[in-house]
C-alpha cells in the first residue's frame, strides 16, 4: 500500500506526586532519605530569601541586572540533587538555585552580579560550566561534555539547564538529535516557565508539550509538574540512572512559572496579567512541599522560623562579605589592557587622560 499510517508507539508520561495543596498520591511516594528531603527544603528556602534579597539589593542599586528564580526553586534542585560531583552542570543564566546545591557562594553571586569576573567562581571539585547567556548554546556544549565521558568510558553524565524559549533555538534540534544517535549520557532539563521574556508558550511551539519532542528523536521525554520537588525528583532520578548506565538521553520538561519579571530590566505587567500570576502562585513549590515535610513529622512552624532566621543571617553576611571584597576590585586602569595586543593610539591617549584624571581625583576617587 502507498499511503499508510506508520504507529509511533512511544508515549509521553506527565507526572504529578504532590498536587498544589501538598496532597500526596502515596502510590508514587519517592523514597527519599530525611537528610536528603531536609536538605532541598533548605536550600529551597535559601534559594527563594536569597532571590529576594538580591531583588532588594538590585532596586538599591548595590547589585547589576539579574533573573530572579522565584517559582522554579523546585525544577532546579529535583534535578540537581542526582549530580555527583564529577558529572557536568551546564546552566543557561536563571539557575540559582542549583548553583547554591552545586557549592557556588552567595558571595560570588554577589559579586558576578556585580560585573566582577572575581564572582564566576567554579567550585574547585566541581565539574560545572559558567553562566551561559546566548539562549540555547550551552545544550550543544552539554552535549559534547557528555559524548566526551562516554568516549573517555567515564560514567559520568551531563545534566542542562534551558527554557521554554531555547527549544525554538537550532542548538536544542542538534543537541538532542547528537545526544539521541551517539547515545550521550545528557539529562536535558527545559524549564517551561512559559514566557521567554515577553514572548509566550504558544509563539515557541505549536506541540501539545515541550517533553514529546523526545520522541522525534529517539529519547525518551517526560512532562513534569515542576512546581512538585517529589516529581521532579523522582523523574530525574530515573534520568540520571539511565545516563549513568550507558542508556542514552532524557529529556525532562519541567512545568513551572516565572512569578517575577524576566530579569531587573523588565515590567511583565506589560504582557501578562495578574490574573495569571495570581494563579501560579498558588502553585508555589515551595508551600506544598514544607506541607508535606509538616505532615511527615519532619518539620515545625518553630524548626521552620529558625531555618529561615539562619538562612537570613547568612545572606546578610554574605552581603556584607562581597561587598568589602569588591571594595577592593575593579581598578578602572584594567579596562585597556585586554582589548587589543598593541593599543591604538586614540586608547593611548584615554588610558593617559584616565590615569591623569584618578590621580588627579586623590585618593578618594572624586572624579566630579
Ligand atoms: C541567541 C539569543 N537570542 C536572544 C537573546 C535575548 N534573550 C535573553 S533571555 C531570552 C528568553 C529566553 O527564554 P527561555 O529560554 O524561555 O528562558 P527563561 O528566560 O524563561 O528562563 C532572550 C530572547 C539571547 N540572550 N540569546
Ligand atoms: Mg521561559
Amino acid at each position: 500500500m502507498p499511503r499508510k499510517k506508520i504507529t509511533i508507539s512511544e508515549k509521553v508520561e506527565y507526572l504529578s506526586i504532590l498536587n498544589e495543596k501538598g496532597q500526596l498520591d502515596k502510590k508514587l511516594e519517592p523514597d527519599i532519605g530525611e537528610d536528603v528531603l531536609l536538605k532541598l527544603h533548605r536550600f529551597m528556602v535559601l534559594a527563594r530569601k536569597f532571590d529576594e534579597r538580591l531583588l532588594n539589593l538590585q532596586r538599591q542599586g548595590r547589585i547589576g541586572t539579574f533573573p530572579p528564580i522565584k517559582g522554579q526553586e523546585a525544577a532546579q534542585l529535583g534535578t540537581i540533587a542526582h549530580l555527583r560531583a564529577s558529572d557536568w552542570m551546564v546552566p543557561a543564566f536563571r539557575e540559582t538555585a542549583a548553583e547554591l546545591w552545586r557549592g557556588k557562594s552567595l558571595e560570588n553571586i554577589i559579586i558576578y552580579n556585580n560585573g566582577f569576573a572575581e564572582g564566576v567562581d567554579i567550585p574547585e571539585d566541581r565539574n560545572d560550566l559558567p553562566i551561559s547567556v546566548p539562549v540555547g548554546s550551552q545544550i550543544i556544549h552539554a552535549v559534547g561534555l557528555g559524548w566526551a565521558a562516554k568516549y573517555r568510558q567515564k560514567d559520568d553524565v551531563a545534566m542542562t539547564f534551558f527554557g521554554d524559549g531555547a527549544t525554538s533555538e537550532g542548538d536544542f534540534h542538534e543537541g538532542l538529535n547528537f545526544a539521541a544517535v551517539f547515545q550521550a549520557p545528557v539529562v536535558f532539563v527545559c524549564q517551561n516557565n512559559h514566557w521567554a521574556i515577553s514572548m509566550p508558550l504558544s509563539k515557541q511551539t505549536r506541540s501539545k508539550t515541550l517533553a514529546q519532542k523526545a520522541i522525534a528523536y529517539g529519547m525518551p521525554g517526560i512532562q513534569v509538574d515542576g512546581n512538585d520537588i517529589l516529581a521532579v525528583f523522582s523523574a530525574a532520578q530515573e534520568a540520571v540512572q539511565r545516563a549513568r548506565s550507558g542508556d542514552g538521553p532524557t529529556l525532562i520538561e519541567c512545568v513551572t512559572y516565572r512569578l517575577m519579571m524576566h530579569t531587573t530590566a523588565d515590567d511583565p505587567k506589560r504582557y501578562r496579567t495578574d490574573e495569571e500570576v495570581e494563579k501560579w502562585s498558588k502553585r508555589d513549590p515551595l508551600p506544598r512541599f514544607q506541607k508535606y515535610l509538616m505532615d511527615k513529622g519532619l518539620l515545625s512552624e518553630d524548626k521552620l522560623n529558625e531555618i529561615e532566621s539562619q538562612i537570613m543571617e547568612e545572606i546578610q553576611a554574605a552581603v556584607e562579605g562581597a561587598e568589602k571584597q569588591m571594595a577592593a576590585f575593579g581598578d578602572p586602569m584594567d579596562m585597556f589592557d585586554h582589548a587589543y595586543a598593541e593599543m591604538p593610539p586614540y586608547l593611548k591617549e584615554q588610558k593617559a587622560d584616565l590615569a591623569r584624571e584618578l590621580s588627579e581625583g586623590g585618593e578618594e576617587g572624586d572624579h566630579g
